[in-house]
C-alpha cells in the first residue's frame, strides 16, 4: 500500500476539541484514491466523528480486509493502532484484538466485496457474536480496486462501464443484519455527511456490533447513467426513514426533544441517540415492522436510511463468554494459565 505523509501545515484558527486537538490530529495520510470516490468523504466523516467525541486517537483499533475501501484506515487517526488483514478475514482479526483488550475502541472499514462476497460468512459471525465495534461498509457495488466487477450487492440489471448486465439478485446488509439478530443497524450515503457523522458516533458509543452500510458511489467504474450505486441514482431514491441526533452524555436532553416526535434511546455510557421520525410508520426499536418496512420500500426501489434498528439491551460477546475485563496485557502470568493442577485434571478427563 503506497503512503504518502500529508505536510503538516500549522493552521492556528481550527477550533479545538475537549482534549485540545483539532481535526488535524485525527487525520491521517494522503488519500491515493480516485478524486470524488465516496471512500474519501466517509473517511471526513469518521474523523469528524471521533474528534467531536473528543476520543484520544491511541486508544481507537482500526480494522480493514483489502479493496479501494480497506485501504482508507490509512488516511484517518494517523495515531491509532492498526491491522489491513486478508481479505475478507477483517472480522475474525478484530475478534481477537477485541478479545485480548476490550477498553479499546474498534472501528472496521471494509467494502461491498470484502463483506458480501468473500466476507460474507466472517461478516456473518461478528454480527451474531454482537463483536463490540463500529463496522463500516463502503457499499459501491462493485469490486472498485480490482477495477469494476460485479459484487455481492450490485443490483439486478445493473450495467457495469463495459456494458454487461448482473443477473445475481444482490445480498442488502442492512436486510441480513436484520435478520440475523443485528443490535445496530444503520444506512447512510457519502455525499450526506449531516446524516453520516451521527451515525458513527451513535455506532462508536453503541456497545456490540454496529453496522453503517454506506452508499458510496465509485466515480471511476459505477457512477454512470445505468448504475444504481452511482451518486444521481441515491439521491434520486433516498429516502430517510429516521434522523438521529447524538448527545454525548453530558449534556442535558431533556429540553433537545418533544415526546411523540423524537425517540431517545440512552447508549450504555449514558450518551444518547435522538430518533426523529421522518415517516410516522417508522419504529427503529420493532425488528419484525421495521424489517417489514425495509422489504416494502426495496421493492418501489427505495434507498431507506437512517439508524434503522437498536437495541441497547443485547449482550454483547464478553458477557455471552463471560471473559475476563481486564485486558489481557495487564493479567498476571499465572491469571493467564489454568496452572498445572488444574491442566492435569482437565487432561485426565480426555483420558
Ligand atoms: C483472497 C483474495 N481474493 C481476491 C483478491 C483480489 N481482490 C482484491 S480487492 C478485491 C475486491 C474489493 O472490492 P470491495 O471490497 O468492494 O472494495 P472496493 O475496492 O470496491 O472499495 C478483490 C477481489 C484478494 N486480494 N485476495
Ligand atoms: S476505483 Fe472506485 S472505489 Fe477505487 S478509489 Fe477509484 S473511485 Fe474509489
Ligand atoms: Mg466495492
Amino acid at each position: 500500500m503506497s503512503f504518502i505523509s500529508k505536510p503538516r501545515v500549522p493552521v492556528s484558527k481550527l477550533p479545538k476539541n475537549e482534549l485540545g486537538l483539532t481535526t488535524r490530529e485525527y487525520e491521517g495520510s494522503m488519500s491515493t484514491l480516485c478524486a470524488g470516490c465516496g471512500h474519501d468523504s466517509i473517511t471526513a466523516a469518521l474523523i469528524q466523528a471521533f474528534w467531536e467525541l473528543n476520543v484520544e486517537p491511541h486508544q481507537v483499533v482500526k480494522m480493514s480486509g483489502i479493496g479501494c475501501s480497506s485501504k482508507t484506515t490509512a488516511y484517518f487517526l494517523g495515531d491509532a493502532h492498526g491491522i489491513n488483514a486478508v481479505h475478507g478475514r477483517m472480522p475474525s482479526v478484530a475478534t481477537g484484538a477485541n478479545s485480548a483488550d476490550r477498553d479499546l475502541y474498534y472501528v472496521g472499514v471494509s467494502g461491498d466485496g470484502d463483506s458480501l462476497s468473500i466476507g460474507l460468512g466472517q461478516f456473518a459471525h461478528a454480527l451474531r457474536r454482537n463483536l463490540n465495534m463500529l463496522y463500516v461498509i463502503e457499499n459501491n457495488g462493485v469490486y472498485g480496486l480490482t477495477k469494476g466487477q460485479f459484487s455481492a450487492s450490485a443490483d439486478v440489471g445493473s450495467k457495469a462501464k463495459k456494458g454487461e448486465v448482473n443477473q445475481q439478485p444482490p445480498i442488502d446488509p442492512v436486510i441480513t443484519a436484520m435478520a440475523m439478530g443485528g443490535s445496530f443497524v444503520a444506512r447512510s450515503f457519502s455525499g450526506d455527511k449531516e446524516q453520516l457523522v451521527p451515525l458513527l458516533k451513535a455506532g462508536i458509543m453503541h456497545r456490540g456490533f454496529a453496522l453503517v452500510d454506506v452508499l458510496s458511489p465509485c466515480v471511476t467504474f459505477n457512477d454512470h447513467e445505468d448504475s444504481t450505486k452511482s451518486y444521481a441514482h441515491t439521491r434520486q431514491f433516498y429516502h430517510p426513514a429516521v434522523h438521529a441526533d447524538f448527545v454525548a452524555s453530558k449534556k442535558p436532553i431533556r429540553t433537545a426533544y418533544n415526546e411523540g416526535e423524537v425517540m431517545p434511546v440512552e447508549l450504555h455510557d449514558g450518551s444518547t441517540v435522538l430518533l426523529r421520525k421522518v415517516s410516522k410508520d417508522y419504529d427503529p426499536a420493532n425488528r419484525a415492522k421495521a424489517y417489514s418496512y425495509l422489504h416494502d420500500h426495496q421493492k418501489k426501489g427505495e434507498i431507506v436510511t437512517g439508524l434503522l434498528y437498536i437495541d441497547e439491551g443485547q449482550r454483547d460477546m464478553h458477557e455471552v463468554s463471560n471473559t475476563v475485563p481486564t485486558p489481557l496485557r495487564d493479567l498476571a502470568y499465572q491469571d493467564l494459565t489454568p496452572g498445572a493442577k488444574k491442566l492435569a485434571e482437565i487432561q485426565d478427563r480426555y483420558r
